[in-house]
């Protein structure tokens, strides 16, 4: 398959009106029946069908007729029916194949997953499980019938009928074969139910294996808020009698949208306090939260194309990050999500793999979903409604749903509704959708007679492929800080639209500190030249939380980067987070955050940005040193937060209690560079939850003392893959950095390192890739054990391999020894036989 362009776009010959599919399972033959009504709309179309290469064609039909063999072509991923041999009205076409589930190791299509038949579409995976118009603005009602002695039999819209053997299904609503899913299996389920605002009763089920029920509450809860929050912010609700939402242990990402039918990871449904961390809640309330808004974001209005994906992610998204900030802290939320837009997306952006969030080309679909469309697409919406206002953005998302319901639309319709709701033109801030690459922005002062002029210059940096960068809106938002702390001028947002532009504060009576880009109102690198008092001033006093935290991000982040480079860090930093973590009003969820110091990449990513070559043994020894460094100097201070911050009574996963965790960790993360690991030694004993346990093995692992409490673990746990997916993960990712490459291949010896399945995987090589200067060795051995892998993973499941290659994407900035170590691991892969699609176009992008 060549390359493909969203410039070549061109409308579907026919339409389809109905999909109507029966399928017989077994795990080596299942057969499936599809019927398609179709009507041409052009004359002399021929029809032309995806279909995997391993699909056995058994028999096809146009209108009960066989047509001539000879007006039927299959060729790679294509069937094609020549016009010939169609009727010129509507007509049906009806096919058998024959697949085979339990040989689908790639878990695209319909595959096995420990007994449990399931299947996963998205982007591209329908047609391994029948010949179709695999594309998402083909969309029909299906009816599909299951034929399998398994006791659970699912797909998607309402039930239509059960009996011994056989279920019917209808999904009324018109979809593209995406969101078509279906799942046969031993399950159980715990129901529930909720009651739309207009009335109409849903039936609610998450299905897990047998004795999984206890740990399923958490996600129909999480399920249940969905909802109702749907209703009450977007006025949108659910429009299916049943919503059902299954686990499995074998997934390729988090979950998936299908209609009425989601299928999750079994990670992002399963949680108990002995099993599940306070961060394993939260991502599951989110991604529950996800999945169900799709239903109308995603789903009633579908893409018209892939290039278009960030209108369904982006979207929904942004409105996850919105129910997550409703249900817990806002403030907190909106850091986490900048720390990770950061650690994935600027990355992604600043290295060979940049790409717009609406990419104009690709190889592989699957290679795009990215941080780019995900996280960058959300907060160029989060622009968009800075922009346009809150009321403008209610009335740009009404017209939205409807104007488009039922449609498989693009970004210049999606624009199009906040220009017609709004009034406002929007063609330069379509920039930012067509446009890769991170805005830097420069900010200076300038103080005279009572007015502060603040003057912008906005550039950014060429990405492959892209070399001219116009300027783009971006909106910063500023308030302005008194001597004494006070805020002097509320926050005001200015727009920039040139390279270089100024705006007067004036009548002001003494010379402010700006408190800038608050609420990080631009996914931008801010430049400005602030000193250390000024920063500790801001870190103290900004009354925006997200312009607080950067504060003591960037003192943390210079005092770092001073260390990692040969430099003597003043102590700045130490004295202003002293203060900090000391007030006890401040919310404690806050407060871990600004304790907690950036990662070893973060700030290679700063040196790198800096113009310098980051040395990961030297970030790794600055890191260790400034933490023992503030755990001297605060001990008593931390080892009383340390005690204050039990929660006393059962665990609970809300916010409150969570927050208290994380600042208890935070705390006992310093304390055991400089107490020995005995704190860490006796929590990790004591601790119910998972949450502190997890905290406490990672202080033994670092100190090298981990092997007791990794026995108790797996003696505890062996059998619980979620629990032993952490216990790979974090000896690779906790292990000083020189043993790293030989704990990460001693782990991959061990029998239960089941690398097929796609968590296990990740846990290990994803684990090896976060311990930074473990991956980076000098030695190049961490690039040789993860290119090992790669190879190996690609010719099972290439999707996986495509995207742990992402290991990979920042190799250009270190230095030539290291370099030349990437380049050959990267080279040895692209040279495999058969390397798939997927691996190739990413490999190849990274070393173009
Ligand atoms: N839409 C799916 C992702 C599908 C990924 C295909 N490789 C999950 C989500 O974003 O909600
Ligand atoms: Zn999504």
């Amino acid at each position: 398959q060549p390359v493909q362009y969203l410039a070549d776009y061109r409308p579907w010959p026919f339409t389809l009106s109905e999909t109507r599919l029966d399928v017989t399972l077994a795990p080596r033959d299942t057969r499936v029946r599809a019927e398609l009504r179709l009507t041409p709309q052009q004359a002399g179309s021929d029809l032309v069908l995806d279909g995997g290469t391993e699909l056995r064609l058994i028999s096809l039909t146009v209108d009960g007729q066989q047509p001539d063999p000879s007006h039927v072509i299959r060729e790679g991923e294509r069937l094609t029916v020549v016009a010939a041999a169609l009727p010129q009205g509507p007509f049906t076409l009806a096919t058998e194949v024959g697949i085979d589930p339990a040989d689908n190791t790639a878990f695209e299509g319909l595959y096995l997953s420990n007994g449990i038949f399931c299947t996963q579409c998205e982007a591209e995976g329908f047609r391994h499980i029948t010949f179709y118009p695999d594309r998402p603005d083909v969309m029909t009602t299906f009816s599909v019938t299951i034929r399998s002695d398994l006791p659970v039999l699912l797909s998607n819209g309402n039930p239509v009928s059960k009996a011994p053997g056989v279920a019917e299904w209808h999904d009324p609503w018109p979809k593209p074969c995406y969101l078509f899913a279906l799942v046969a299996g031993d399950l159980v389920a715990v129901s529930d139910s909720f009651t739309t605002r207009s009335g109409r009763k849903v039936a609610l089920n998450v299905w897990v294996r047998p004795g999984d029920q206890h740990r399923a509450d958490f996600a129909m809860q999480s399920l249940i808020k969905s909802m109702k929050w749907d209703e009450d912010v977007y006025g949108r609700e659910y429009d299916l009698d049943v919503f059902n939402i299954v686990a499995v242990d074998d997934f390729n990402m988090g979950a998936m949208e299908n209609k009425g039918l989601n299928i999750f990871n079994s990670k992002l449904v399963l949680a108990s306090p002995e099993t599940a961390t306070d961060a394993d809640y939260e991502r599951i309330e989110s991604v529950i939260a996800h999945e169900y808004f799709h239903n109308w974001t995603g789903n009633r209005i579908t893409c018209r194309d892939w290039f278009q994906l960030c209108l369904k992610e982006g979207l929904t998204v942004f409105r996850d990050q919105q129910f997550t900030s409703d249900m817990r802290s806002a403030a907190v939320k909106r850091i986490e999500d900048v720390q990770a837009l950061r650690a994935r997306q600027f990355r992604e952006d600043q290295g060979p793999l940049a790409h717009p969030p609406r990419p104009d080309h690709y190889e592989e679909i699957n290679n795009f979903y990215t941080a780019t469309v995900y996280e960058k697409g959300a907060e160029v919406i989060g622009m968009l409604k800075r922009l346009v206002g809150n009321d403008g953005y209610a009335k740009a998302l009404d017209l939205y749903f409807d104007r488009h319901d039922g449609d498989a639309a693009t970004i210049e319709d999606w624009l199009k509704v906040f220009e017609d709701a709004t009034g406002r033109d929007l063609a330069q801030f379509k920039r930012w959708y067509t446009d890769a690459g991170t805005p830097v922005v420069e900010m200076s002062e300038d103080w005279q007679d009572g007015r502060l002029t603040l003057s912008f210059r906005q550039s950014t940096p060429p990405t492959p492929g892209q070399t001219e960068k116009p300027a783009r809106i971006i909106p910063i938002a500023v308030g302005l800080l008194g001597p004494n702390g006070d805020e002097v001028a509320g926050t005001r947002v200015l727009e920039l639209s040139e390279d270089s532009q100024s705006f007067d504060f004036d009548g002001l009576s003494a010379r402010p500190v700006v408190s800038a880009l608050r609420g990080f109102s631009a996914p931008i690198i801010l430049r400005r030249d602030l000193d250390d008092a000024t920063r500790a001033f801001l870190l103290a006093h900004d009354t925006d939380p997200f312009a607080r935290w950067e504060a003591g991000r960037e003192l943390a982040l210079s005092a770092l980067t001073t260390l990692a480079t040969g430099g003597e860090a003043g102590s700045s930093y130490i004295a202003s987070i002293g203060a900090l973590i000391a007030e006890d009003q401040t919310d404690p969820a806050f407060r871990a955050l600004s304790l907690n110091l950036p990662g070893e990449e973060e700030i290679a990513t700063r040196l790198a940005y800096l113009g310098q070559t980051p040395d990961p043994d030297a970030i790794h020894t600055a890191r260790t040193d400034l933490a023992r460094r503030i755990a001297s100097a605060h001990e008593p201070l931390l080892s009383r937060i340390y005690d204050e911050m039990t929660v006393p009574g059962a665990y609970s996963p809300d916010a409150v209690s969570a927050a208290r965790r994380a600042l208890r960790i935070a705390a006992l993360g310093l304390l055991g560079r400089i107490d020995g690991g005995e704190r860490a030694e006796v929590l990790f004993g004591v601790a119910g939850n998972m949450t502190e346990r997890m905290a406490a093995l990672a202080v033994l692992l670092r100190l090298g003392h981990g092997a007791p409490a990794l026995a108790a673990l797996l003696d505890e746990f062996g059998d619980n893959r979620l629990v032993m997916d952490k216990w790979f993960s974090i000896q690779a990712m906790a292990a000083p950095p020189q043993d790293a490459v030989a704990v990460a291949s001693a782990l991959a010896e061990r029998n239960d390192f089941d690398w097929k399945n796609p968590n296990r995987f990740r846990a290990l090589l994803g684990g090896l890739a976060a311990n930074h200067a473990g991956f980076h060795s000098v030695d190049g051995s961490g690039y040789a054990f993860t290119a090992d892998w790669l190879i190996r993973m690609d010719a099972v499941n290439p999707q996986i391999a495509a995207r742990m290659s992402t290991a990979f994407e920042t190799w250009p900035r270190y230095d030539e020894m290291r370099r030349a170590h990437a380049r050959a691991a990267l080279e040895r892969i692209a040279s495999v036989k058969g390397l798939s699609r997927n691996t190739r176009e990413m490999v190849s992008r990274m070393i173009a």
